[in-house]
């Protein structure tokens, strides 16, 4: 259903919680109603600086650069190449609280590190991430979650990340349909022009909603985020002198529906369809 014609938003008939819902886990409301949900201080740190260093410093496929062309903004696939750093990040909360919303068993569809370097560190514009799992991926619906794992504290002046409240409930116009649209660089999410041809929330979309709806997320290193596959994200740069690094770890179902007739036309380390189980890393 299109919301009205000047905003052409369309309203999601899919659910945002996919499973029954356990008693006790007040959490699960605000979930719900807003999209994501921040947990404090839970997730204990077992990793070093020197393993993280080594991830930013060595050169390997699935990494983007920033505009510069030579500062590393992100690196994916930690799952396959670094698989005993994201074991030091998983824990029996997470894997739980994953598996509630899911419905069923998470698999890993996506793991990355996001550098965000002090003074250098780019901006991420208004985006839902299904929007291009939906369409290059053919994921059907949005049966899908980021953890958000700050390995800094993440403020206002160090490019942390936002979310629109309530912005998962709608989907935003976009003309992202094409295997001919998929370009690495598009991953980057930081075009300031050509917001529908890029899979970006255009101004029209982002003012439906009221500005006090975008939650700055105010995480410290322990603390964890889970966020809906299709609720709106941004962040700014990082005009700050400390680094914001933070790993954002994408889960599916091993229900999630996706379109077998598309060709899988992205490398597997932006949409991994192996089905590897997060349980594999507790
Ligand atoms: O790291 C951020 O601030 C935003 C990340 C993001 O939107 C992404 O990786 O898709």
């Amino acid at each position: 259903m299109v919301l009205t014609t000047r905003m052409q938003l369309t309203v999601r008939n899919s659910p945002v919680l996919w499973g029954p819902q356990p008693e006790g886990e007040s959490w699960l409301a605000d979930y719900q109603e807003n999209g994501f949900h921040v947990f404090k201080s839970q997730n204990s740190k077992k990793y070093s600086e020197t393993q993280i260093d080594s991830i930013y410093n060595k050169k390997r496929s699935g990494q983007i650069l920033e505009s510069d062309n030579q500062t590393t903004r992100s690196q994916f696939n930690i799952h396959n190449d670094y698989p005993e750093t994201l074991s030091g990040f998983v824990t029996k909360e997470i894997y739980n609280n994953a598996k509630i919303i899911l419905g069923s068993e998470p698999v890993i569809y996506q793991s990355h590190i996001n550098f965000k370097k002090k003074s250098t560190g780019g901006a991420f514009a208004w985006h839902s991430d299904f929007c291009y799992w939906n369409s290059h991926d053919g994921m059907q619906e949005p049966r899908a979650i980021s953890v958000v794992i700050p390995l800094h504290n993440h403020n206002s002046t160090n490019g942390g990340l936002s979310i629109l409240k309530g912005s998962h409930r709608y989907y935003y116009p976009h003309t992202l349909t094409t295997q001919q649209s998929w370009e690495m660089n598009n991953v980057r999410h930081d075009s300031l022009e050509k917001h529908k041809e890029s899979g970006l929330a255009d101004d029209a979309s982002l003012t439906f909603f009221s500005s006090d709806k975008i939650t700055n997320l105010d995480m410290i290193s322990g603390d964890y985020a889970i966020m809906d596959a299709n609720a709106w994200h941004s962040s700014s740069d990082n005009n700050s002198h400390q680094d914001r690094f933070t790993l954002f770890l994408v889960l599916t179902s091993e229900n999630t529906k996706f379109d077998s007739s598309l060709l899988h036309y992205r490398p597997d380390f932006i949409s991994c369809r192996q089905q590897i189980p997060l349980s594999k890393f507790l």
